[in-house]
C-alpha cells in the first residue's frame, strides 16, 4: 500500500510519548502506523531566517513513521500564522467577522509560508505516497504542490466550520482560496451543512462549477470529491480511562469539594468562538430564576489557554475573568463559589475522569466544526448513573448526538431552562438518551473518519494512475465516472 504523509500546521507530539496528546493524533498516528509515512509542519519554532525562507526539515524516525518539521521565522510566523490564519480565517469561518482583520501582507505571508512548505515537503516525497492536508492553514497547499508539478493525490479535512458564501465573501482573496481548494482531489468537511456552504459557493458563485450527485465538483477545470466525514473519537477508551482515573487525588479533591453539590462541567480551548461569556450568563440566569439552586451547584470551566498573542483572544480572557468575578461576587457564599473558573490545562486523562463526575456536560459554542469535548463527555459517563449534555445547536456534534438537550447559545434563557431540566432529569431518561449517544460514537468512531477519508483519497489515487497509463495523461471525464460510486 501506498505511504501516507500526513501535513499540519503542527505535528503532534504523540512520538514524544506526551500524555496530553488528543486522541485526533493517536487517530492519524495509527494511520500513518499502519502503511508507514511521514507527519510534516511547522515545528512550533521560530528561527533566525528571513522570511519564506527555512533550514532543511528536521527528521526524527520512530519505526515506519518519520516526523519532519521545519521552523518559521518570525515574520512568516506573524503574518501566516498570527495574521491570516488565526486573524482572518478563524474568525471569519466562525462567523465573527465582526473580530476579523484583511491584511493583504498578512495574506501574501499566508501564501509564501504554503509555497515554502510544499517545496520542502516535495524533496521528501516518492511517487506513489497519498497526501492527507489538515486545515485551514494550508487551504492552498495542494495549489502550490501542483506547480511544483507534483502529481501525488492530495486530500484535504477542514476541522472548522466553511462558511455560508456570504460570510465568507467577506474575505477579499476569498475566490482565490476556493480555487485553491479546488486542486485537492478529495475535500472533507466536518457536516453536510459545511460542504453544503462550499458547494453553494462554487455553484452560485463566479466559478460557474457544478456538483453531481456522487459528491463530484467540478470547477476550474477540475474534479474532486466533496463530502462530510464528521470526526470522532475512541469512546470505549475514553470510558476505560475515565474509570481507571475516578480515584486519582485530583479527581477525589473535586469530588469532595463539592460536598454533595451537582457539577456543571464545561472545557475549551480560550476562545471567543466557543461561547464561554453567554455560557457563564445563563448560569447566573439560573441562579436569578431558580434560588433553590443556590449553594446546590457549581459551574467548573477549564479553559487552557491558547493564540495568547493574538489580540482578540487577550480581550476574551479579560472578558471572562470579568464575568466570573462579577458573577461570584453577586452569588457567593462563605461556603460556595458558583464559578470556578480554571484558566489552565490538565493531563487528558484526568479530563475524562473529571468528566464522569459532572451532572452536567455544558457545550456550548457559538460555532464549532465538531467539538470533541461534547463527544468525550459522553463517553466518559458512567453507564449506571451518567450525566447530561447540553450542547450548542452550532457545534457539528449537535447532528450526531441527538440525545443532547440542544439549545441555541445565543438564547441564556432557552440555556438556563436547559441547565435546570438536565440538572432534575430522572435517571431512566439520562441512560435512555446516554445510550443511544454512545451507540452512534461507537458507530462512527475516529478509525470510521480516518479509513473513510483515506479510502476516497486512495480511489482517487487507483482512478487517477490506471487512467494515466490508459491515456497517458489525466482523462478528467473518466477520472469522473470512477469516482461516481
Ligand atoms: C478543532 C475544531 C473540531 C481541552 N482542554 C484540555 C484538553 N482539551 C482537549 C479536549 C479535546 C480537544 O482538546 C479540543 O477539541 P475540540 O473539538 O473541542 O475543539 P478545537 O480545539 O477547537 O478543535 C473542532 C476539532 O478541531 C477536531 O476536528 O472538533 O470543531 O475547532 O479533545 O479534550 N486536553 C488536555 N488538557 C486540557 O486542559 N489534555
Amino acid at each position: 500500500m501506498s505511504r501516507l504523509i500526513v501535513v499540519s500546521n503542527r505535528v503532534a507530539s504523540t512520538q514524544k510519548g506526551n500524555p496530553a496528546a488528543g486522541g485526533l493524533a493517536i487517530g492519524v498516528l495509527d494511520a500513518l502506523k499502519e502503511t508507514g509515512g511521514v507527519w510534516f509542519g511547522w515545528s512550533g519554532e521560530i528561527t533566525g531566517e528571513a522570511a519564506g525562507q527555512t533550514q532543511a526539515p528536521v527528521i526524527e524516525r520512530q519505526g515506519n513513521v518519520t516526523y519532519a518539521t521545519v521552523g518559521l521565522s518570525r515574520r512568516d510566523y506573524d503574518q501566516y500564522y498570527r495574521g491570516f490564519s488565526n486573524a482572518t480565517l478563524w474568525p471569519t469561518f466562525h462567523y465573527r467577522n465582526d473580530l476579523s482583520r484583511y491584511d493583504r501582507q498578512e495574506y501574501a505571508g499566508y501564501r509564501r509560508v504554503n509555497a515554502m512548505l510544499a517545496r520542502q515537503l516535495q524533496a521528501l516525497l516518492e511517487p506513489d505516497d497519498i497526501i492527507w492536508v489538515h486545515d485551514y492553514h494550508l487551504l492552498p497547499f495542494a495549489q502550490c504542490l501542483r506547480e511544483l508539478g507534483v502529481k501525488n493525490p492530495v486530500g484535504f479535512f477542514l476541522h472548522i466550520p466553511f462558511p455560508a458564501p456570504e460570510v465568507l465573501r467577506s474575505v477579499p482573496p476569498h475566490e482565490e482560496l476556493v480555487k485553491a481548494m479546488c486542486s485537492y482531489d478529495v475535500v472533507g468537511f466536518q457536516t453536510e451543512a459545511d460542504r453544503q456552504a462550499f458547494v453553494d459557493y462554487v455553484e452560485r458563485g463566479h466559478c460557474h462549477g457544478s456538483v453531481d450527485d456522487a459528491g463530484v465538483l467540478h470547477a476550474w477545470s477540475r474534479f474532486l470529491k466533496v463530502a462530510a466525514y464528521p470526526i470522532g473519537i475512541y469512546p470505549d477508551a475514553i470510558a476505560q480511562v475515565a474509570e481507571q482515573y475516578t480515584d486519582r487525588k485530583p479527581v477525589r479533591s473535586l469530588r469532595d469539594g463539592m460536598h454533595g453539590r451537582k457539577l456543571i462541567m464545561s472545557v475549551d480551548r480560550l476562545d471567543y468562538s466557543k461561547g464561554l461569556v453567554e455560557r457563564f450568563q445563563a448560569f447566573e440566569r439560573l441562579l436569578l430564576n431558580a434560588p433553590d439552586w443556590h449553594g446546590r451547584v457549581s459551574l467548573v470551566q477549564v479553559a487552557p489557554p491558547t493564540r495568547s498573542d493574538v489580540q482578540t483572544y487577550q480581550r476574551i480572557r479579560q472578558t471572562l475573568e470579568g464575568e466570573a468575578g462579577r458573577i461570584n461576587g453577586r452569588f457567593a457564599q462563605l461556603n460556595w463559589t458558583p464559578i470556578q473558573y480554571l484558566n489552565r490545562k490538565y493531563e487528558r486523562n484526568l479530563l475524562m475522569a473529571l468528566f464522569r463526575q459532572a451532572h452536567v456536560g455544558y457545550v456550548t459554542p457559538l460555532r464549532d466544526g465538531m467539538n470533541l469535548v461534547a463527544k468525550e463527555y459522553v463517553a466518559a459517563q458512567n453507564p449506571q448513573d451518567p450525566g447530561v449534555l447540553v450542547l450548542s445547536q452550532f457545534a457539528g456534534a449537535a447532528g450526531q448526538l441527538p440525545g443532547a438537550l440542544v439549545v441555541n447559545p445565543f438564547d441564556l434563557a432557552q440555556m438556563a431552562e436547559a441547565l435546570e431540566r438536565a440538572l432534575s432529569m430522572p435517571l431512566a431518561e439520562r441512560q435512555a438518551r446516554y445510550t443511544d449517544m454512545m451507540a452512534l460514537l461507537r458507530e462512527n468512531n475516529l478509525s470510521v473518519w480516518r479509513d473513510t477519508f483515506l479510502a476516497d483519497l486512495r480511489h482517487v489515487a487507483t482512478a487517477s494512475s490506471a487512467t494515466e497509463k490508459a491515456v497517458r495523461r489525466v482523462d478528467a471525464q473518466m477520472l469522473r465516472s470512477s469516482l461516481e460510486r
